[in-house]
């Protein structure tokens, strides 16, 4: 379990030497510049983790779109542009990992930057970001419901909450999901293309499960007793501490636990110190938590 990825480089002279490569997971993503989500929560969560955090940005807000009002620039034309010097500089990335995405095109880019950057070996993890409690985002078309569904298939690790599992299976919305659906569906997005499954957030009454679905079949069901209110930002921290962890080599168990425990002492933190739930969860003082 280790960040430094080690290779073999000649010399000149033809001696040889034993180099580290610092392992590296392009993260797409907005840049929220207040309310902790997206961007601002991957790049530290993942940095932490010793792993560089190389964020190509899909639009840049003021604050998220929890908050009344927030200024919003879309980078879609950008992104090309962007990425073509990442190419030029012979980049290529251990783990790429994709959050919201607002358009077809953005879907398509995504598609594109996996082809041009990923080996046999990169981490393909996408989060489907498409809606939560049971209502979709008022961004979410028909036609890129669809896209969103073939780019999930592409994915070695996806993490939809209970919502993204019902639009993308087409299973009907239910509050209090059992054992028979979450198998269900599992099977259903295995089937699909998606290569493990993580279903988040499964509301149990006094804890909150998360559904672990492996390409080998097997599965597991893990709990964490509820730590407070529900607030802004907490599947991209989840979603990034899965990123890091798949690309450092932790077991997916070993890593839902540790995300499903850092997000609820953050949120417990948040709480105790009355943050507003839009502000998101307040887990700078706990980072060191993932070293
Ligand atoms: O995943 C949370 C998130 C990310 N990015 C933007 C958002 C939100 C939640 O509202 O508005 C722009």
């Amino acid at each position: 379990m280790t960040s430094i990825a080690s290779y073999t480089i000649f010399s000149i002279e033809g001696d040889v030497f034993e180099m580290t490569r610092q392992k590296k997971i392009a993260v797409i993503n907005d840049f929220s510049g207040f309310g902790r989500c997206s961007l601002t929560v991957s790049i530290p969560i993942i940095s932490v983790t010793g792993i560089q955090c190389c964020p190509l940005p899909t639009a840049i807000l003021s604050n998220h779109t929890g908050y009344e009002d927030f200024f919003f620039d879309d980078y879609t034309d950008k992104m090309q542009l962007y990425y073509s010097k990442w190419e030029k500089l012979g980049l290529h990335f251990d783990g790429i990992y994709s959050g919201f995405l607002g358009s077809e095109r953005q879907v398509e880019i995504v598609e594109d930057f996996i082809k041009r950057f990923s080996s046999d070996e990169t981490i393909v993890i996408i989060d489907p970001v498409m809606g939560d409690d049971g209502r979709i985002y008022a961004t979410l078309t028909r036609e890129l419901c669809r896209r969103l569904k073939k780019l999930a298939a592409k994915a070695d690790i996806i993490t939809p909450n209970i919502t993204e599992t019902c639009i993308l299976t087409g299973l009907p919305y239910t509050t209090q999901p059992d054992a028979k659906f979450l198998l269900s569906a599992s099977e259903k997005l295995r089937h699909m293309g998606s290569r493990n499954i993580v279903i988040t957030g499964i509301n149990q009454g006094n804890t909150i499960g998360n559904f672990i679905y492996k390409e080998d079949g097997t599965y597991t069901l893990l709990s964490t007793p509820v730590a407070g209110i529900s607030r802004a930002g907490t599947g991209d921290v989840f979603s990034s501490v899965i990123a890091a962890d798949q690309v450092n080599g932790i077991p997916l168990e070993s890593s839902v636990k540790r995300a499903a425990e850092f997000v609820a002492h953050a949120i417990k933190l948040s709480d105790e110190q009355t943050i507003p739930t839009q502000d998101g969860i307040c887990f700078e003082k706990i980072l060191s938590e993932l070293i």
